[in-house]
């Protein structure tokens, strides 16, 4: 029986060379091939020493390092589900993933080690593993009592290999499923369509990545890793973004991958220029929408063009823009602005109107997606998962868009009430929850407005109880003790009533009107 695991896949992609560089860190470490088959291994025998049950979920909230990446890999490797949090979670967001996911181990920082064990021992989670930045903590000291071979327990395509928490348009988070197959998919698909070529390989030298994003989320996690992983090539591996010294790094990488706000940062600096980028083959962007001023002046400035996908974590990448002409995918070569491209090999993606017939080329519908990339449910919540998905089996993406005459697609909206704050989601619903249950406070609505570094930013608006003293700083510092800092408001408003239609209900877009202009750079 062959092995669908995805840790060998990736593995079967690493170069001849084992001892040729892998991972290059910014501040000068450098691991081999060798030492990440090695560290993989026994990280996972480690993981297999404790007798997990089968589909046991890892849980993981640490600072970004080479380490947690190997963590990741060994998880995969042993079998078991990863699941990665953000490190701006806070105690009640993270009870409720724990309590939701039920993980048989939790890895946090040592220096969160008092709280988190705190909430894993009550959930149930037997191992709670330590592991900092500067590659300290239990989880190593564990790992190196175990042996450096591992053979990658075998796995089923459909069997999961990570869950990642995304929050609805209502209630709470909830778990997307990933499978082995959903994720070795889309990583072979974007290995062709971008042009990835691996180093010692004919062209004599290979692709070296800059990895310059968070790995909690899908776009540093799967499709930066594995995108190196799956081509045996290269990471310069920053551990927390820096425009300066990212351009910098250009000068020894090919491939850079980013959300808009890094390239609106990077414009910000004079270094950035067409000699900085010299070596670059390409940039790509996702996972907000892309401002066509960003993708204008990155041109001018660079000329390079950025390639824009889309995607999400419930599905891993959808569309991309052209990375050159080819025939057996895009008829274009041409990366446009404004458009997310082409629904990539695989994917199939309709656009649907109210009665749930397909919009003619130029209308706007809701976007709906089937392929092999697609997730395979929420976790624990088969209702939730069959509302998502209609009766032919197309994943509702809750995102707004239109074809075409070409075939590019491009993005207008979104039917989900969401705010996405430099690359992160931030659910409206989520934040008027914890504002309506202060002290004075009758109603509240969260909105996202234009921002010129975050692309847009929450700004709450609220009512205050007949006689309340509401003070906006008092309530941004309230949310501020209890969310994860990215969520927080970045302006709030005392009102004495918000604009309704004849429903009743709160009309989003006239407050997104009036505060537009709030942040104008
Ligand atoms: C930080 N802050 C933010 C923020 N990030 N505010 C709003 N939105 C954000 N994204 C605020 C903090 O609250 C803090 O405020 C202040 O900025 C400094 O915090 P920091 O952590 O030092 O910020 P910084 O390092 O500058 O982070 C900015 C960033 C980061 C852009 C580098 O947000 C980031 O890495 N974003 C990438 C997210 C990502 O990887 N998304 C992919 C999702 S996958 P205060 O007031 O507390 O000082 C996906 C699918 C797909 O969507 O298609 O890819
Ligand atoms: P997440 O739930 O964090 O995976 O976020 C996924 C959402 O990000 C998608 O549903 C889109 O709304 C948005 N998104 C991702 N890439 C793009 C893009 N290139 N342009 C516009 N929106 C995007």
């Amino acid at each position: 029986m062959s092995n669908h695991n995805l840790f060998s896949a990736l593995r079967a992609a690493f170069p001849t060379d084992l001892t040729a560089v892998a991972v290059e860190t910014d501040d000068g470490l450098s691991y081999s091939w060798l030492d990440l088959d090695r560290a993989t291994a026994m990280m996972a025998n480690l993981l297999q020493s404790l007798d997990l049950p089968e589909g046991s979920r890892v849980a993981v909230q640490v600072e970004k390092s080479v380490e947690a990446m190997i963590l990741y890999l060994a998880t995969l490797r042993a079998g078991y589900v990863f699941l990665p949090l953000n490190t701006a979670y806070q105690s009640a967001e993270i009870e409720y993933f724990i309590g939701n996911a039920e993980p048989a181990v939790v890895v946090c920082s040592g220096a969160h080690f008092g709280w988190v064990s705190k909430i894993a021992f009550k959930a149930g989670t037997q191992h709670v593993f330590t592991l900092n930045e500067d590659r300290t903590g239990s989880l190593l000291d564990r790992a190196a009592r175990h042996s450096d071979q591992h053979k990658p327990v075998v796995r089923t395509a459909d069997d999961l290999a990570a869950i990642l928490y995304t929050s609805g348009t209502t209630g709470r988070s909830k778990g997307a499923m990933l499978t082995h197959g959903n994720m070795l998919s889309n990583a072979l698909t974007l290995k062709d369509y971008w042009g990835w070529t691996k180093s010692g390989g004919p062209e004599g030298r290979g692709d070296v990545l800059i990895h310059a994003l968070p790995i909690f989320h899908v776009h540093g996690l799967f499709v930066a890793i594995h995108g190196a992983l799956i081509n045996g090539s290269k990471m310069i591996w920053m551990a927390k973004f820096d425009p300066q010294r990212a351009i910098a790094n250009m000068a020894k990488a090919t491939v850079f991958m980013g959300v808009p706000t890094l390239y609106v940062r990077m414009l910000a600096e004079a270094s950035l220029n067409k000699a900085a980028v010299k070596n670059m083959r390409l940039f790509v962007a996702g996972s907000a929408p892309l401002l066509i001023e960003t993708f204008t002046e990155w041109q001018t400035r660079t000329g390079h063009t950025i390639l824009e996908r889309y995607g999400m974590s419930e599905t891993a990448m959808l569309t991309s823009n052209p990375y050159a002409a080819d025939d057996r995918y895009a008829k274009q070569s041409e990366r446009r602005g404004g458009t997310v491209g082409f629904p990539l090999p695989d994917v199939s993606l309709r656009v649907r109107g109210e009665n749930e017939q397909n919009m003619p080329v130029g209308e706007i519908g809701d976007i709906q997606v089937k392929g092999p990339n697609v997730f395979k449910g929420y976790w624990r919540m088969p209702e939730k998962t069959a509302e998502e998905f209609t009766g032919d089996g197309y994943f509702k993406t809750g995102d707004v868009g239109k074809f075409d005459e070409r075939g590019y697609v491009t993005i207008v909206g979104r039917s989900k009430d969401l705010i996405i704050s430099g690359g992160y989601n931030v659910y409206p619903a989520e934040i008027e929850g914890y504002i309506n249950e202060m002290p004075g406070v009758t109603e509240s609505a969260v909105v996202g407005v234009p921002h010129p570094d975050f692309g847009e930013v929450g700004v709450a608006v609220l009512i205050a109880k007949s006689g309340a003293d509401l003070q906006p700083d008092a309530i941004v510092a309230e949310l501020k003790a209890k969310l994860a800092n990215f969520k927080i408001p970045k302006r709030c408003f005392v009102v004495a009533e918000l604009p309704r239609n004849t429903m009743g209900k709160v009309q989003k877009n006239l407050l997104r009107e009036q505060y537009k202009g709030l942040f104008a750079s």
